[in-house]
């Protein structure tokens, strides 16, 4: 009975030590061949760069076959025993007919971005020769490429975590310094290091929940309960972290709405123009004269705010088209991320109007400014209590525009690119996290509440499971596509 048991626990530390093995191996910076989701072997072409004129051209290939089609239609055939990572000149042929001279660079299978053999092929960039090229390849036995389909490719033979493909994407989508910054980071593995140290401590404890199950008959503890909750509490924070990052990831992707409001006349206008440094909207004494929104982007810091221009907001007009621009300008003040109310300072009402703006606008996003600080006789009113919250400019002057600008940044932004560490950028990954969090508040709560260890288990492995997703261990093909057709077609 004894040596049964014995025996019996030889096995299980055996099963323990290659399970958590195993489990290291997984959470590998690459992520696994992906070999159930999708098998393919035709060979993909598509133009890398874009379309139109250009000095050269990009074509590229990748498949089993790339190279092999290529040398089909390449004056050098000799391409086809070259190794990885070299370039050939040569002409492109179809038939007897010269397309191109162009530069072949081979990348041999597993060492490319796909992971497949990969062919470039750089030509002149007429989109002449890139369509005749294209043209040649498919008819010598290559397929176009959907959108995204080689990052999907890499993802698909481990070159690639979800998080970095979903980083490409970011990349050449980034228009802004911060947005390239946070692009780059997250390609680089930034984010999904992150996911990996806590799947594999999750994993670890798993693994000996899972195990104390197969000895029930036993009464052996083999899990720490004690140092599960504390781990289960540091990663609660980490992912409250990583979702509360996404307001500021989402502003560096997509940029920050500010509607400036305010009455008619207030300086609206002249205070666009003045962050913009032109005449963009028009300006005149005549209050009302803005009657649709006008619209314009400024980069502060690398960072992309779209300041909007809005009709004056006054009780009651009889100008119906007027009357329309300020239900529209209620509607931005809704969907702005910050609001901008602008008032004149010689105004009698100052403190009533600062008062109202408050009530009507959230803190969060409310910045209160004084216009036509040039206009005032003394400066007793920029002194009042009430009004310590304003920022005093003059729009027409360009007096604290400057401030004004830092101001913006400072409130939406903070110190948070200047920190070291992943920033959020995509709503798929929150959802992920959003129930990721909701899985380890149920491991602690059953971890208080002493619940078994096959319903603490349950909850582990559901945590692990959102993990998974986020990182692309975890997927479907149908999730792939989605994400997949949003690339461009080439990448
Ligand atoms: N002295 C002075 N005049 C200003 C200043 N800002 C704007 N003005 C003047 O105020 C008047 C109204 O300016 P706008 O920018 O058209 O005002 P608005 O808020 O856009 O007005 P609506 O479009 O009618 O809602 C114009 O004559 C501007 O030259 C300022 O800082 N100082
Ligand atoms: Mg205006």
């Amino acid at each position: 009975m004894i040596f049964d048991f014995l025996n019996c626990q030889l096995f299980s530390w055996q099963f323990l030590f290659s399970t958590i093995t195993q489990f290291s191996v997984n959470t590998n910076y690459l992520c696994p061949m992906r070999e159930n989701l999708s098998t393919w072997n035709d060979t993909i072409v598509a133009l890398a760069t874009a379309p139109g004129l250009g000095a050269i051209a990009v074509i590229r290939l990748s498949g089993s076959k790339a190279i092999e089609i290529t040398a089909s239609v390449f004056s050098k055939k000799s391409i086809l025993n070259q190794p990885s990572h070299t370039v050939h000149f040569g002409k492109l042929m179809n038939g007897q007919e010269v397309i191109d001279e162009v530069v072949v660079s081979i990348y041999r299978a597993p060492k490319s971005y796909t992971g497949e053999e990969v062919v470039e092929i750089s030509c002149h960039g007429a989109p002449l020769i890139q369509d005749s090229i294209l043209q040649l390849m498919i008819h010598a036995g290559a397929r176009m490429a959907k959108p995204g389909e080689f990052t999907q490719r890499a993802f698909l033979n481990g070159k690639l975590d979800l998080t970095q493909a979903e980083a490409v994407a970011d990349l050449i989508a980034s228009n802004t310094e911060a947005a390239r910054k946070t692009a780059l980071h997250n390609l680089k593995g930034g984010f999904s290091t992150d996911l990996y140290v806590m799947r594999e401590k999750l994993i670890k404890f798993s693994a000996l929940i899972e195990l104390e199950l197969d000895f029930s008959q036993e009464d052996v503890a083999f899990a720490n309960k004690n140092e599960l909750e504390v781990l289960v509490q540091q990663l609660q924070v980490r992912t409250q972290e990583l979702l509360d990052s996404f307001k500021l990831g989402n502003v560096i992707k997509n940029g920050v709405q500010v509607a400036i409001v305010g009455k008619p006349n207030a300086g609206k206008s002249t205070l666009l123009n003045a962050l913009l440094n032109e005449n963009r909207a028009l300006v005149s004494e005549i209050p009302g004269t803005t009657r649709d929104t006008v619209e314009e982007y400024l980069n502060i810091q690398g960072v992309l705010f779209k300041l909007i221009d809005t009709a004056g907001i006054r009780s009651s007009t009889t100008d119906s088209i007027e009357q329309m621009g300020i239900e529209k300008s209620k509607g931005k003040i809704l969907g702005a991320d910050i609001v901008i109310a602008l008032f004149d300072i010689n105004d009698p009402n100052v403190i009533a109007q600062v008062e109202i703006w408050k009530t009507e606008v959230g803190s969060d996003k409310l910045l209160l400014v004084g216009n036509k600080k040039d206009l005032l006789h003394d400066n007793i009113i920029l002194a009042d209590t009430s009004l310590k919250e304003v920022l005093f400019i003059s729009a027409k002057e360009k007096e604290n525009i400057q401030a004004l600008e830092d101001l913006l940044f400072q409130k939406v932004v903070g110190d948070g690119i200047q920190k070291e560490g992943t920033i959020i950028t995509n709503a798929r990954h929150v959802a992920s996290l959003k129930k990721l969090l909701l899985a380890l508040n149920d491991v602690e709560t059953g971890l208080q509440h002493n619940v078994t260890g096959d319903l603490l288990a349950l909850d582990i492995r559901q945590a692990l499971h959102y993990l998974g997703t986020i990182t692309g261990q975890i997927t479907n093909e149908d999730q792939l596509d989605f994400i997949f057709s949003k690339f461009c077609i080439g990448k």
